[in-house]
């Protein structure tokens, strides 16, 4: 068993993941800084379930477990001392780095936003990787990335696992063969740092052979795992707001709202997705199957299908029966773009994916509907746009609104 520190372990992604390896025996440790919450009250959105505090959290999970989570509240971009030291005494196994501002719309609000995402997260890795290496210590360091850094240019390659192997002419035109960081292309602030958090990652592994995973995950849906379904007091988050909504549970929102669809722009925008039980699974895998090669980081792609914006939403209408509007994209991003990704690391690995088939309906009735009551219909509209003569992402009145053909 292992002694396992989860940076950003309130979060989304963070709690169930650390429930689940909670569940399997595994000694956690969350360090969190609770900034999400701060950014909710800063915003004025809340999550559409209704999220415990951290303590009643960890409480509940001990009553339904008998397993024991702790917590420390530690800004690992600011307070570089109380990571060391927590470190220092926890000396974990393996590190899971969750603990990053990860909303796009967000980090294209304003200079302050930007500021503070770019600060925030490279602070973040940067803090925790000088540490590591710094008190000599050895764990398997497994990072959030997204599958964002390869941006979505519809080159029609299959984008694979991070590394792209290329033939570079020698002066003798000899070929000299190399395998280079995927070329990375961000369509945000916030995925401008993910692409910086790689090179830190590189630098490294490099200089001080730590051992790092980088797991390039596409957009998650659903709200609920194994463990989090045990007791209320352990449901996830589900964020609805322009911000911080990602766009499938945004729709199932949306539809339990009776409020059209958002699609932006003409919504062939094809994305990469995954489910949140998913996600919980590929971290045990990634755990379970450390990263033993130093020198150069592990690259795994952590999605299981891909679907454009207006399928998604023609799915969620079909189910639903919700109407779907057009509206302005607040967005820099190609209108339309095909996607292939490999995920190949995973699949071998023994992950057998949910779909959006087989997940939609349950996360429609257990969440969607049963909590619309707590929907602040004002969160809806996306109005951070990434250049000042955009518009937002706000659906018109009727006249305007018109749907797309199935
Ligand atoms: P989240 O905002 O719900 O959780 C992040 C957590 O990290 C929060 O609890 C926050 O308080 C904490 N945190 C942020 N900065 C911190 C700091 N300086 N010190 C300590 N704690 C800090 O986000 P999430 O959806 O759970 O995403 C987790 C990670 O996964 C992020 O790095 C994100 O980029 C990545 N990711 C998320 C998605 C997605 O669809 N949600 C997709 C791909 C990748
Ligand atoms: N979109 C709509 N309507 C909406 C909201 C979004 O059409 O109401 C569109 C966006 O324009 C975009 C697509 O849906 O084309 C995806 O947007 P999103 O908000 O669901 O996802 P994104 O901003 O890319 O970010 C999310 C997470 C981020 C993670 C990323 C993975 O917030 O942390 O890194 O997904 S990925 O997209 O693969 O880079």
């Amino acid at each position: 068993m292992k002694q396992i520190m989860i940076i950003g372990g309130d979060g989304f992604c963070g709690w169930p993941t650390a429930l689940h390896l909670s569940s399997k025996g595994h000694d956690v440790t969350i360090v969190d800084n609770l900034s999400r919450r701060a950014i909710d009250e800063e915003l004025g959105a809340n999550s559409l379930t209704p999220i415990e505090s951290i303590e009643t959290r960890i409480a509940a999970w001990k009553e339904v477990s008998g397993r024991d989570i702790a917590f420390l509240k530690i800004d690992i971009a600011k307070d570089y001392t109380a990571l060391e030291a927590a470190m220092a005494s926890l000396r974990p196994d393996t590190i899971i780095h969750f603990g990053e501002q990860r909303a796009a719309p967000y980090s294209m609000k304003s200079p302050v936003e930007k500021c503070y995402t770019v600060d925030n997260n490279i602070g973040a890795t940067h803090n925790l990787l000088c540490a590591v290496a710094g008190l000599g210590l050895d764990p398997h360091i497994i990072h959030l990335g997204t599958m964002g850094v390869y941006g979505y240019d519809d080159d029609g390659l299959e984008i694979p696992e991070g590394y792209l192997r290329v033939y570079i002419p020698g002066d003798d035109k000899t070929l000299f063969q190399r395998d280079i960081l995927y070329p990375t292309n961000p369509g945000s602030v916030y995925h401008m740092t993910k692409s910086m958090d790689q090179l830190l990652f590189q630098f490294y592994a490099k200089n001080d052979r730590l051992r790092i995973t980088d797991l390039h995950q596409g957009i998650v849906w659903g709200t609920q795992t194994e463990e989090t379904r045990l007791d209320d007091r352990l449901v996830n988050r589900f964020d609805y707001d322009g911000d911080y909504g990602t766009v499938l549970n945004r729709f199932l929102m949306q539809a339990a709202m009776d409020h059209p669809l958002t699609v932006h722009g003409t919504g062939g925008q094809t994305r990469a997705f995954i489910h949140i039980q998913d996600t919980v699974r590929c971290l045990a895998l990634a755990v379970e199957n450390e990263q033993t090669d130093t020198g150069k980081v592990r690259i795994m792609n952590q999605m299981t299908e891909t679907h454009t914006v207006r399928d998604l939403a023609q799915v969620v209408a079909r189910v639903t029966g919700a109407a779907i509007a057009n509206v302005a994209n607040p967005r820099k991003e190609a209108a339309e773009n095909g996607l292939r990704v490999s995920n190949q690391s995973f699949r071998a690995l023994g992950l057998n994916p949910i779909t959006l088939e087989d997940g939609l309906l349950a996360e429609t009735n257990e969440i969607a509907r049963r909590f619309a009551h707590r929907c602040n219909p004002e969160m809806i509209p996306c109005v951070s746009t990434w250049t000042d003569n955009q518009q937002p992402g706000v659906v018109r009145p009727v006249a305007a609104t018109r749907s797309i053909a199935a």
